[in-house]
């Protein structure tokens, strides 16, 4: 069974054990993939992440999924792309790790990732896919519980960014 796939889906559509958000240092909503997920998991959400004393960029904090399909949320905090020369890589390499570990934790075997500040944020789709690719290889081999990580991406060219990095191995 591959544990590594890349579809073109809206996350909140996705029975994982947790989905990624790619969320603001508040934690209470925005737009993109965060206010997709906001929306679909109803008010308990942000009523559980205002407790949750907002998350630095390249942190995690974990909630439940409420309405989701998805048992868990996972909010993560992406860079801001200022040209790729304040450590945006770190950062969002960061990121993923905050997120795996979290999964490690709680035993989560199955997740959902999106491509963590590519939108609103404005990280470039290539370099961005190439950190999430492999920083979800390092997580995958270092983690024999966790079963399958799915990209979920919103557009076909960025899911054809992804096939390609799969695909080279
Ligand atoms: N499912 C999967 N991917 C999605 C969905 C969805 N439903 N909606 C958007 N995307 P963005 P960021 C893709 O902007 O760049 C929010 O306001 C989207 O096409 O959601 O990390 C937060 O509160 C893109 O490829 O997140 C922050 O303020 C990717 O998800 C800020 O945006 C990420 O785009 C975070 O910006």
């Amino acid at each position: 069974m591959t544990r590594l796939r890349a579809i073109r889906a809206d996350i909140t559509t996705l029975a994982v054990d947790a989905i990624v958000n790619a969320a603001n240092t508040s934690l209470l909503g925005g737009g993109g993939v965060d206010g997709a997920i906001h929306r679909a998991a109803g008010p308990e959400l942000v009523a559980e992440t205002r407790t949750l004393g907002g998350c630095e960029p390249g942190e995690a904090k974990l909630s439940r999924g409420y309405r989701l399909p998805a048992g868990y949320v996972i909010h993560t905090v992406g860079p801001i792309w200022n040209g790729g020369g304040r450590g945006e890589a770190q950062v969002l390499a960061d990121c993923y790790r905050s997120c795996f570990a979290i999964a490690a934790r709680e035993g989560f075997q199955t997740l959902a990732v999106p491509a963590i500040s590519t939108g609103i944020y404005g990280y470039p789709a290539e370099p961005a896919a190439e950190i999430a690719v492999r920083e979800t290889r390092v997580a995958l081999a270092e983690n024999a519980r966790l079963a399958c990580v799915t990209f979920a991406l919103f557009s076909e060219d960025q899911l054809a960014i992804y096939e390609r990095l799969l695909a080279a191995g």
